[in-house]
């Protein structure tokens, strides 16, 4: 491969279709980082899912620009790259800020299928046509509010729903949702808002035959996390306290888990994606791939993701108007019937970045290219 010639920054700002809100807050649009890759007439492109504040994570858009700008480029640029793990190598010295290193990496990997001409799922090693989805439903104002919210995604062919629980709208906003659809397969996350103290409350969750809880302590913990899976007939799933693989390892040989969402920003890239998801088909433990609101440029990269055997739980990636009026790369991902999504075909990430549609949503760009 010929050297890397120029890499962007795009700050970017979408708003989204429904307001969003979690355990750690609301979210009325969507700002990310788009990170473009360009040599030898292709552009490969990645998406950095840090947010405007350090809420769900440390990192921030202010974080990930700066990282990006000033250390993980100068680390690759005028660089001849040919395998992803040269990138892996050239990272080495940098510790955390998973996110800028994730959506460096993954503009590289598009760029690298785009000049083998194979899409990414193939390079990957994805065997899947169609993965399986499902919708994650943030907290609303009032519970008729949510059973509508839900109504409408499963009319829309979901079949499988997460609901985003905290203290004050959890069990009762379970118990409601199991009534109406008592056969649904249906899941919750609590980003990090409980405690050991809460596990009489987490308890009271397992008659309503949820397929996991998610991340319900500390954002950072997997001995708690331990602790309560002991007293729970619920599998816990772990989300933000899993950095790496090596995070990966350490709660599964403590069995803090019995499920891990594998977030390709949160790991810091593709090739910690891969070995996560190997470790845990290695131990028997099933994995699914989260979603952090992406354009279809990360959700590309994610539909390659899930097509991996192990990703056999359905993953938050659901189609891309649930997200955005109007996305900044094309084509959109339509949901099939059966709850899936097809795995693109195309080159690389098999999306195209629309320039003028980049451009309306633009804050701030950033272009470095080598003398
Ligand atoms: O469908 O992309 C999606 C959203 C899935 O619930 C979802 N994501 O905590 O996993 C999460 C949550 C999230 C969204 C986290 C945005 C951080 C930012």
């Amino acid at each position: 491969m010929p050297k890397i010639e120029r890499i962007e920054l795009h700050h970017i700002d979408l708003p989204l279709v429904h307001p969003f809100e979690t355990s750690f807050g609301r979210e009325v649009t969507r700002p990310c980082i788009l990170v473009s890759v360009h040599a030898a007439g292709l552009t490969g492109w990645g998406e950095c899912v840090a947010g405007d504040g350090p809420w769900y994570a440390s990192e921030t858009i202010g974080t990930a620009w700066h990282v990006l700008a000033d250390y993980l480029i100068p680390a690759l640029l005028g660089q001849e790259i040919d395998e992803p793990a040269d990138v892996v190598a050239r990272f080495a010295r940098v510790r955390g800020h998973a996110m800028a290193r994730a959506a460096l990496e993954n503009a590289v990997w598009d760029l690298l299928a785009q000049a083998r001409r194979v899409p990414l799922a193939d390079m990957i090693g994805g065997r899947q046509e169609r993965v399986p989805v499902g919708v994650s439903v943030g907290i609303e104002p009032r519970l008729e509010i949510l059973l509508d919210r839900v109504a409408q995604y499963v009319d829309e062919g979901y079949g499988r729903v997460k609901l985003k629980i905290k203290p004050g709208w959890d069990v009762d906003v379970v118990r409601a949702v199991r009534e109406q659809w008592p056969d649904l397969p249906l899941q919750v996350d609590a980003n990090s808002a409980y405690s050991l103290a809460d596990t009489p409350l987490l308890q009271a969750l397992d008659p309503f035959n949820l397929l996991l809880i998610e991340q319900p302590l500390h954002h950072d913990d997997i001995v708690d996390h331990a602790r309560l899976q002991a007293q729970l007939r619920t599998p816990l799933c772990l989300d933000e306290s899993i950095h790496s693989p090596e995070h990966a390892r350490w709660a599964l040989d403590i069995a803090a888990c019995r499920v891990i969402n594998v977030k390709v920003g949160r790991v810091g890239g593709l090739t910690a994606a891969l070995r996560i998801h190997d470790l845990c088909a290695e131990r028997g433990v099933p994995v699914w791939c989260g979603g952090m609101l992406e354009t279809n440029v990360g959700r590309a990269a994610n539909v390659a993701l899930a097509a991996l055997p192990n990703f056999t739980l359905p993953g938050d990636i659901s189609a891309s108007a649930r997200y955005y009026h109007r996305d900044i790369a094309e084509p959109d991902f339509v949901l099939n019937d059966g709850s899936t999504l097809t795995v693109p075909t195309g080159v690389g990430l098999g999306v195209q970045v629309i320039a003028e549609r980049l451009a309306a949503v633009r804050l701030r760009r950033s272009v470095r290219a080598c003398s």
